[in-house]
């Protein structure tokens, strides 16, 4: 890691907010490269996943956090629990709202969080595109609250990059100086192995119902690599044989196109050829089980 020069800037932004506001579509904008799998469904995002964006003047590392929302069951308490330590352990949080809906009851919950702590607040409004051109949010309810706690509010929209660099700038300002915390060309603090896992679950996410993408955990178990190829073995368990079959879909034609979507998108990710092998386990209630949450990959 080399020495930063003279003001030179650097800290950890935690991005928090309300389920599929766009934070972790916000953070692989900022970064550059997909870290961070997004979706429409709420609770995509699990664990706390760090993305890092250098420049020639700061480097920012970026902590995605999984949505906030009141919790029903033990992943749930991991998650918000893992949520507000990230907000007590930065230098600064970036606190994402939906430009696009007016400000309400479900940051409510988030903002009591927020006021616990000492940690500095930008807020951000994102989605700035899907906004109707007569509705301006910043002259209504998050210009009210942004004013009433003294955030300083910036617009955005994470899909098509608009308003980014103010953003960027912003962030900036208000870091301290400091050091490399990682190598410049870095962009994310997980193994390959753990995003592969999580290209595997988005396209679950994607293409089975509603219902069976929260009993979802992915494993990758191994990677083989030979000249040719990148071979990943990865395990998907599900809670209940009914999710299994559901996953697998008749004669395996959910299974195969899960396998085909996440193959490409593994391909993308390490820039090279990739076989995947993907099997179905039943592991009953694994989201209650401390154990298996563990074991899974989640920091309990
Ligand atoms: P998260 O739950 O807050 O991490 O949200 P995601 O990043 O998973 O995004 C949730 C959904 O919102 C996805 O379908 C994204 O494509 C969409 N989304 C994110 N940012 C924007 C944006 O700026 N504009 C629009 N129109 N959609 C967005
Ligand atoms: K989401
Ligand atoms: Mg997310």
């Amino acid at each position: 890691i080399p020495i930063a020069p003279e003001g030179f800037k650097s800290g950890f932004v935690a991005i928090i907010g309300r389920p599929n506001v766009g934070k972790s579509t916000l953070m692989n904008q900022l970064v550059g490269q997909k870290i961070a799998i997004t979706s429409p469904v709420a609770q995509t995002t699990r664990n706390r996943l760090q993305g890092i964006l250098t420049t020639s003047e700061a480097q920012i590392i970026f902590v995605d956090t999984p949505g906030i929302h009141k919790p029903h069951h033990e992943l749930g308490k991991v998650l918000v629990k893992n949520a507000q330590m990230a907000i007590n352990a930065v230098d600064l949080v970036l606190l994402v709202a939906d430009s696009s809906i007016e400000a309400g009851g479900g940051d409510r919950y988030i903002i009591d969080l927020l006021e616990e702590t000492k940690t500095p607040v930008i807020l951000g409004l994102n989605k700035s595109d899907q906004q109707p051109a007569n509705f301006d949010p910043l002259d209504e309810s998050y210009r009210q609250l942004a004013q009433f706690h003294q955030w300083p509010m910036v617009k955005f929209s994470a899909l098509t990059g608009s308003g980014l660099d103010l953003l960027q700038s912003l962030l900036v300002e208000h870091l301290d100086p400091g050091p490399y915390y990682y190598p410049p060309d870095l962009v994310t603090d997980q193994p390959e192995r753990f995003i592969m896992g999580e290209l595997i679950r988005e396209q679950i996410l994607l293409l089975t119902r509603q219902e069976v993408p929260h009993s979802v955990a992915v494993v990758v178990e191994n990677v083989e690599e030979t000249p040719k190829l990148t071979r990943v073995f990865a395990a998907i368990n599900v809670e209940r044989n009914s999710q299994k079959g559901i996953i697998i879909g008749k004669n395996g034609s959910m299974l195969k196109a899960i396998g085909s979507a996440a193959r490409q998108a593994i391909q993308k990710l390490i820039e090279g050829e990739v076989y995947l092998n993907l099997f179905v386990k039943v592991e009953p209630k694994w989201r209650q089980s401390r154990l298996r949450l563990a074991e899974f990959g989640y920091r309990v």
